[in-house]
């Protein structure tokens, strides 16, 4: 993969940390990890119109992102710009609206020489960029929810609550969980480079969406009758599963349609208001095969129809708390 050397943007074979000698894919950690708080007086306060956000519609990772925008009420209040949906040799790109001192069309490398000119590491959406300081607060989406999850409680007056205290445990007991066998699962399964280290990944993948199919099939949301940060961040994954995942990165084994609670219940977080303009099946399609098709060709199917019926009212449950 590409990446910034000292400031200067370079093609690279993937780093050495990325794929092991045993073949197995690592997720490097995330580098910049600031935070916006409600406080005015914070190194980064909370303001309307003061922070922008880069995404893919194609990532997982920054799906995370612009769904907190949507539940949280932000669109008007945290920018955004959309990159081109397949990734090349220049990482990411953005064509269409942009922000100042940005140029269109621009790399998202730029924002990152911005940020610090010597920069070394990889461009990654999501970004979130600082438009007074010219800095990048964060680009790790498990922090950048948080603070979208209450920082910017006071300006929006969503007090939506995705994280609520007494149900911390429960909801960081299912991160843990659903983050290395599900979210980064499919990767380890997808950008392996040996058949053991793939068999690993892609049956971990599978152990787990069963344990998420036995608690969804009694409980109407992971962390039992509210629906939390742990239900959006599975949501990224299963949303991209069966168009992505299945073929692309030859998680086979069954699909989310074959599962019975688990499609109804991704067909209601898929439905909950303002969600599915945030989803673009054919883009995420398109980018999965071009990553893992070396002639870039993607499929004609699967057919998956996300608005029908999903049945989850006939479990207990109450929404998100403060709603
Ligand atoms: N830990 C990061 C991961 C972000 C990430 O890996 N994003 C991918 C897109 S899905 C990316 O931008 N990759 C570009 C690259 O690896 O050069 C997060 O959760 O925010």
């Amino acid at each position: 993969m590409s990446q910034l050397y000292d400031g200067v943007w370079r093609d690279s074979p993937p780093a050495a940390e990325e794929i092991g000698n045993d073949g197995q894919f690592r997720r490097i950690d995330s580098p910049l990890r600031d935070w916006i708080e409600a406080d005015p007086d914070a190194k980064f306060p909370a303001e309307a119109g003061r922070y922008h956000v880069f995404i893919s519609w194609t990532c997982p990772w920054a799906s995370r992102v612009t769904a907190y925008r949507v539940l949280k009420g932000l669109e008007d209040v945290v920018g955004l710009s959309a990159a081109s949906p397949t990734i090349d040799n220049r990482g990411w790109m953005f064509e269409d609206e942009t922000i100042p001192p940005f140029e269109t069309p621009h790399p998202l490398y730029r924002v990152y020489q911005e940020h610090d000119p010597h920069y070394t590491g990889k461009a990654t959406v999501p970004t979130l960029w600082d438009k007074k300081t010219g800095r990048i607060v964060s680009n790790e989406s498990a922090d950048i929810i948080r603070m979208l999850g209450s920082a910017f409680d006071h300006i929006t007056g969503n007090t939506l609550d995705l994280y609520p205290e007494d149900l911390r445990p429960e909801i960081d007991r299912w991160n843990d969980i659903i983050y290395p066998g599900l979210n980064n699962g499919v990767y380890r399964a997808g950008f392996a480079a040996s058949q053991a280290a793939y068999e690993r990944a892609a049956r971990g993948v599978f152990e787990t969406l069963d344990a998420m199919e036995a608690q969804l099939a009694r409980h109407r949301y992971l962390a039992g009758e509210w629906l939390t940060e742990a239900d959006w961040r599975a949501f990224t994954t299963l949303v991209r599963f069966d168009v992505g995942y299945h073929g692309a990165f030859k998680c086979n084994l069954r699909r989310i349609d074959d599962y019975p609670a688990l499609s109804g219940y991704l067909r209601e977080l898929y439905q909950w208001p303002g969600i599915a303009a945030t989803v673009k099946l054919e883009e995420i399609k398109r980018n999965y095969y071009a990553l893992t098709d070396k002639h870039r060709i993607y499929p004609i199917g699967p057919k998956i129809d996300l608005s029908v019926r999903h049945g989850r009212d006939l479990l207990p449950g109450q929404g998100i708390r403060g709603s």
